[in-house]
This record gives structure tokens, C-alpha cells and sequence, in this order.
């Protein structure tokens, strides 16, 4: 019985030291990989009704083609704040009808709440940054967002 008890816990160790050789040799292009990919950093906060980038209210954020570029938000405010980027509000929708990227709906903050969005534009032009919460786009929730060559 005693010498299970051995055995098992000598498996158990060999799983642990596998794992950790894993974790190490999985770890090491992840990391490299990350470093790589992070070139720029933009911080955006959220509040009633306004966005902050990089601790200029209302600023626009500027970006260039082939940039990869990390959005890092923040809702500092009291309700939910979203955000989505493009042209041509449709504020009956509550979305634009032209989208840079995907429609980030799915990048809605609660308050407290961050999120980051790493990605790298590929088309240059002028567009908005927009939060398109009830009324919040009418009282001025957007920055614009220009990509440029
Ligand atoms: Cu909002």
C-alpha cells in the first residue's frame, strides 16, 4: 500500500516537471510574439459623455497603415459606454453604416470595466470614434480616427 502511495506521487512529480517544461517552452514564442506585435499603444477612457485619448479629451487618435496598434479602453464613468469605429452614423440603428474593422459590439464596458483591441489598419482615411449608447453619440461621445499612408 505504502509503496502505491510512492509510485503515485513519483507520477504525480513527473506530470508536474512535464508541465512545467511545457509551460516553459510554450511560453517562449508567446512571448516573443507579443513583444513583436505591440509597436503602439493608445490609452482611451470612458465617461459621460467622452472620450480621452492618451490623456487628451476629446483628441483624435491617429494611426498609420500597417501600424499595429493596441487600443487599451477604460470606461471611467458611471453607466455602460461602448465602442465602435467608421462612417456614416446611423443613429436610428445606433451603428455606422461603414465599419474600419468589424462592428465591435461586442466592445461595450461596463463602468470600471477595460478591454483591449490589438489590430492593424490597412486602409487609410478619416473616420470616427463612437459610443453608441442611447443619446450619447448626440451629446458629443466621438473622436475622429484618421489612418493615414
Ligand atoms: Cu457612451
Amino acid at each position: 500500500m505504502n509503496h502505491k502511495k510512492i509510485a503515485l506521487g513519483t507520477v504525480a512529480l513527473i506530470g508536474i516537471f512535464v508541465a512545467v517544461a511545457l509551460l516553459m517552452t510554450s511560453t517562449v514564442p508567446m512571448k516573443a510574439h507579443d513583444v513583436s506585435l505591440i509597436k503602439k499603444t493608445i490609452k482611451i477612457t470612458m465617461d459621460e459623455f467622452s472620450f480621452t485619448v492618451d490623456g487628451v479629451k476629446g483628441g483624435a487618435v491617429n494611426l498609420k497603415v500597417g501600424d499595429t496598434v493596441t487600443l487599451i479602453f477604460e470606461n471611467k464613468g458611471k453607466v455602460l459606454h461602448d465602442a465602435h469605429f467608421g462612417t456614416d452614423a446611423d443613429l436610428k440603428g445606433r451603428f455606422f453604416k461603414k465599419n474600419i474593422v468589424a462592428p465591435f459590439d461586442m466592445l461595450v464596458l461596463e463602468a470600471n470595466e477595460r478591454a483591449q483591441l490589438t489590430f492593424t489598419p490597412t486602409d487609410p482615411g478619416t473616420f470616427e470614434l463612437a459610443c453608441f449608447q442611447p443619446a450619447h453619440y448626440e451629446a458629443g461621445m466621438k473622436v475622429v480616427f484618421n489612418v493615414t499612408k
